[in-house]
């Protein structure tokens, strides 16, 4: 096992598109089937404020505007995933991010065409996983595990 390698929590975004196109249930079945656990999910529609935060780190590119007009275009579902090396392993699942240069077998390289709607947004990092979950989720957003017939009280 690699030093880098452990347990950590992800922040994934089913994009507008993915909405429209009914494909929430692919999509999540994806994830789950890789072995990664849902920890918190939400069907929501974002405000511009948020938006604007989320994709600050591209807020000087020319694609800026039509992005957050975009992503707050119709409702969106947002997702903290857990697993080992999630940070890499849900970037490997979604693909690259322009579908025509994502592989098959990635979600964007079997779901889509336009680098816009793009279906999934990932975070790209520990530190970007960690500052999109804060900013889409609070602490009572999130369960701590997922059994069946288990219970606490
Ligand atoms: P990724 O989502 O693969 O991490 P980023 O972080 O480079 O990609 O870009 C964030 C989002 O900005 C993309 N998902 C896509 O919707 C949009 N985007 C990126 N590059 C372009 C581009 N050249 N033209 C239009 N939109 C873009």
């Amino acid at each position: 096992m690699a030093s880098e390698d452990h347990i950590e929590r992800t922040f994934v975004m089913i994009k507008p598109d993915g909405v429209q196109r009914r494909l929430v249930g692919k999509i999540v079945a994806r994830l789950e089937q890789k072995g990664l656990e849902l920890r918190a999910l939400k069907l929501k529609n974002l405000d511009i404020e948020t938006a604007r935060k989320h994709y600050t780190e591209h807020k000087d590119k020319p694609f800026y505007d039509h992005l957050v007009y975009y992503i707050t275009s119709g409702p969106i579902i947002v997702m903290a995933v857990e697993g080992f090396n999630a940070v890499r392993a849900v970037r490997q699942l979604v693909g690259a991010t322009n579908p025509i240069e994502a592989v098959p077998g990635s979600l964007r390289g079997d779901f889509c065409l336009d680098t816009v709607r793009n279906l999934v947004h990932a975070a790209d990092s520990p530190e970007a996983a960690s500052r999109e979950l804060s900013l889409h989720f609070g602490a009572e957003d999130y369960v701590s595990e997922v059994r069946i017939g288990e219970h606490n009280d």
